[in-house]
């Protein structure tokens, strides 16, 4: 996964300073889709803030995990060109904070300009909403002027990670020139 990493983002955005947003709820998968990319060395950070930053930097291109639900996120936002957004799919009892968390981040300023990437995870679990269903749930159609797409993962055997992050790094090219 890491050389395939490398593959789809090495030209994505030039020398450009960039940054890739990972959030959801705790126990959502982000740490652990984080490890399975091998990108790099995963350096835990605690900020003066006081609550936990994975941070994997891939040349100029900064990839940084943490929970929502904290109330001090909204500081890392400048030069965010998109946010993959993780859902435990099997996690139904809180689906709808993880919509409410979601929306929430949409209507940030400085992500005004992101893409979103939805991964619904924790497929290989019994009871885990597919894809249509974690569309529904989040309200997803609500997006508006952005360009986003949702793929179903298991982040555990690394299943559907590559093709999500394709997609991202075509629409980036895209969107960047
Ligand atoms: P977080 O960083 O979003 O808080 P983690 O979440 O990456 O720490 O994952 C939380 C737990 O979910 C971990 O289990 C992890 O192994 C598991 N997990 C992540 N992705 C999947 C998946 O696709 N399928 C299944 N079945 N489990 C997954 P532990 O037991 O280590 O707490
Ligand atoms: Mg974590």
């Amino acid at each position: 996964m890491g050389i395939v990493f490398t593959k789809l983002f090495s030209s994505v955005f030039g020398n450009k300073e960039a940054r890739i947003l990972v959030l959801g709820l705790d126990n959502a998968g982000k740490t652990t889709i984080l490890y399975r990319l091998q990108m790099g060395e995963v350096v835990s950070t605690i900020p003066t803030i006081g609550f936990n930053v994975e941070t994997v930097q891939y040349n100029n291109i900064k990839f940084q995990v943490w929970d929502l639900g904290m109330p001090y996120w909204r500081c890392y936002f400048p030069n965010t060109q998109a946010v993959i957004y993780v859902v435990d799919s099997s996690d139904t009892d809180r689906i709808g904070v993880a919509k409410e968390e979601f929306h929430a981040i949409l209507e940030e300023e400085e992500l005004k300009g992101a893409m979103v990437l939805i991964f619904a995870n924790k497929q290989d679990l019994p009871g885990a909403l597919d894809d249509a269903a974690v569309t529904e749930a989040l309200e997803l159609h609500k997006i508006k002027s952005r360009q986003w797409a949702i793929f179903k993962t298991c982040a555990v055997k690394g299943e559907g990670l590559f093709e999500g992050l394709d997609w991202l790094s075509n629409t980036l090219k895209s969107g960047t020139g």
